[in-house]
């Protein structure tokens, strides 16, 4: 039979962008059902053209439901999505409660589909946005060369920070239009006043080099660690070499990075772009004498990984310098999800 989904956080900012992914591929689903807090139920939203009616999360509202995408909080996934998997579900969940977990997968489609069949506990992670941003690109040039070691600077858009990121930044951005505000110290900061919201420094007319929690003693931040946890979690390379800087950019919505990655294998800048352009997933812009590279403002509202600005290191001949940017919501979120979904209905057999 035509298999049943659940939607839960069908409210949220990621949310918003599943719907509207749903409705924009193959209808493979058959009810589509949509589950928030109980704040929310009874609002209505549309999805492949229909309005359907917001439910609370209970444990009944799994009933019937084959695949369970969750875009919730952590403590949200790890109370509930076990719930959606006791009552039949395989669950495909977009907080960071499983990804570590050994008995769960962490899978991106382009990268390492196969991992999806194994799951012992029913449910399957999806990686977190900044991961996303570049490991599609990351995993077609491994492939080829064999990835030893990345170093990462993040360029993280507001919209990885939810709903409260966006509306800090337009908040900032009206109380800093029009003035001279950036060429003393302070001023920004005084002019936002308390519209810090999530971020833990005015992010308009600035950079912010954190984000994530502190984790307790060495100075990485959670978003670092998960950098590297998850990137050598899904590319099957426990040893990988990972340092990561997350920084937070006046950006509404595209993750873009800046990466320095050494391989086994000696690379050339040919090769690489002739990888990247057949990568699945992948779209190579790479022109810098016509100004062409991927920025956030011209990716966002795109499905792929963006690679541009693409070198050999001057210093090592197996080093390659790349710039990425993709969509945080989409694949670095809404879209994964769906993909993982629709590559469990695809196996047909162990739903
Ligand atoms: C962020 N990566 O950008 C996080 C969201 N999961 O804040």
């Amino acid at each position: 039979r035509t298999p049943h989904l659940a939607v839960v956080g069908a409210t949220g900012a990621v949310g918003s962008v599943l719907l509207g992914l749903l409705s924009e591929h193959a209808d493979i689903w058959g009810e589509i059902r949509l589950i928030a807090s109980p704040r929310s139920a009874g609002r209505k939203l549309t999805v492949r053209g229909e309005e359907v009616e917001v439910v609370a999360l209970t444990e009944d509202v799994f009933d019937g439901i084959d695949v369970a995408m969750f875009d919730v909080p952590d403590e949200i996934s790890a109370r509930w999505a076990p719930v959606a998997v006791a009552k039949g579900a395989v669950v495909v969940d977009n907080s960071g409660a499983f990804r570590m977990d050994p008995d769960v997968p962490l899978v991106v489609p382009e990268v390492n589909a196969c991992a999806a069949r194994v799951r012992p506990r029913g449910i399957i992670a999806v990686p977190n946005c900044t991961t996303l941003s570049m490991i599609v690109a990351l995993g077609a040039l491994h492939a080829e060369y064999g990835l030893r070691e990345l170093v990462v600077s993040s360029y993280q858009a507001v919209s990885g920070a939810g709903q409260a990121g966006i509306e800090t930044l337009r908040a900032q951005l009206s109380a800093v239009s029009g003035t001279e505000l950036g060429t003393t110290p302070g001023d920004v900061r005084r002019a936002v006043g308390d519209t810090l919201g999530p971020f833990a420094a005015p992010v308009a007319l600035n950079v912010v080099p954190w984000a994530g929690s502190l984790v307790p003693d060495d100075g990485w931040s959670s978003e670092e660690l998960k950098i590297r946890n998850e990137s050598r979690k899904i590319l099957g390379l426990p040893d990988l070499r990972v340092s990561a800087t997350c920084v937070r950019v006046p950006v509404l919505t595209g993750h873009s990075a800046s990466v320095h990655a050494r391989f086994e294998r000696e690379v050339t800048v040919a090769g690489a772009h002739e990888i990247l352009a057949a990568a699945p997933g992948v779209v190579l812009c790479d022109d810098p004498a016509e100004g062409e590279f991927p920025t956030p403002c011209d990716v966002v509202g795109t499905d792929p990984t963006w690679v541009g600005r693409v070198r050999r290191s001057l210093d090592d001949p197996r080093g390659l310098e790349l710039f990425v940017c993709g969509d945080n919501l989409r694949k670095g979120a809404a879209l994964n999800t769906v993909q993982v979904g629709e590559l469990v209905v695809g196996e047909n057999s162990s739903l």
